[in-house]
């Protein structure tokens, strides 16, 4: 790539599509390390319920979620969403296909400064092929309701086998109320726990080709995080870790951050 069409940022050489992408992820850890992350407590939550989404049917929560305690079951099963097998195998090989060759030229980082996150790459990517967009407006169409504006870079994760995601919350500056993420590459297990009390918490089960719409209290209220190989069970069966990609789309901060 021309040099005159690069960007210098934290040390990273970067397109210019992605530059920006990257500038929010890096302020978006900046605001985790300093703890900054505020929630006012007037939110409004949504009044959707799991039983008016059509991505989820009733009772379909106790397949991928366990939890520590009745009220964060219920809080979970309500805005923390999984629809497995939500990829073929055939359009999981496809956004792969468009984002491997630039993730490939990437390192993975084992100590990043920050330290949220271990053994990761990471981009944002705003241009996809026609079949990925596809796949994209599938994903926001279940996950956002109509005319909520969103942020049009993808963000594009990945973790090696050894990678794992520490509890944080998603700055609220950065991202509104949802995310929705497609794992790719291999299944895990996230774990979220309640920012105040960490004892209630709940493990979901992300298998390979899901996607899972994080909302509300569950994206406000909660860590998130991914469990390493050596913790990853689900109701007592291990839930073998490979090298694992989330593609995720969010919607756009609410005006007050
Ligand atoms: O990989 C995922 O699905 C979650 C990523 C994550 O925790 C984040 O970007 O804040």
């Amino acid at each position: 790539m021309n040099a005159a069409r690069r960007c210098m940022y934290a040390g990273k050489l970067l397109s210019p599509e992605i530059s920006k992408g990257y500038l929010k992820c890096y302020a978006k850890l900046l605001i985790n390390k300093q703890n900054r992350i505020a929630v006012p407590v007037s939110r409004q939550y949504s009044t959707q319920d799991v039983s008016e989404h059509s991505a989820v049917t009733s009772e379909q929560w106790k397949n991928y979620l366990i939890a520590s305690d009745s009220e964060t079951e219920s809080i979970l099963a309500k805005d923390m969403l999984v629809c497995s097998d939500f990829l073929s195998e055939t359009e999981e090989e496809s956004l792969l296909g468009e984002v491997e060759p630039y993730m490939k030229r990437l390192r993975y980082e084992f100590d990043h400064w920050d330290n949220a996150i271990h053994g990761y790459r990471e981009t944002e990517k705003l241009k996809w092929n026609k079949e990925n967009q596809k796949i994209l407006q599938r994903v926001r169409e279940l996950a956002f309701p109509p005319g909520v504006p969103q942020i049009s870079y993808v963000h594009v994760l990945d973790i090696s086998k050894e990678g794992y995601i520490k509890p944080h919350v998603d700055a609220v500056r950065f991202c509104g109320n949802t995310i929705a993420g497609l794992s790719l590459l291999s299944s895990c297990v996230m774990r979220l726990a309640l920012e105040k009390d960490s004892s209630c918490y709940g493990d979901v089960l992300l298998n390979r080709r899901s996607l899972y719409i994080m909302r509300h209290k569950a994206r406000y209220d909660y860590t998130h995080e991914v469990l390493p190989g050596e913790k990853s069970m689900f109701k007592g069966q291990a839930i073998p870790r490979n090298r694992r990609m989330s593609i995720i789309c969010r919607n756009e901060p609410e005006k007050e951050h």
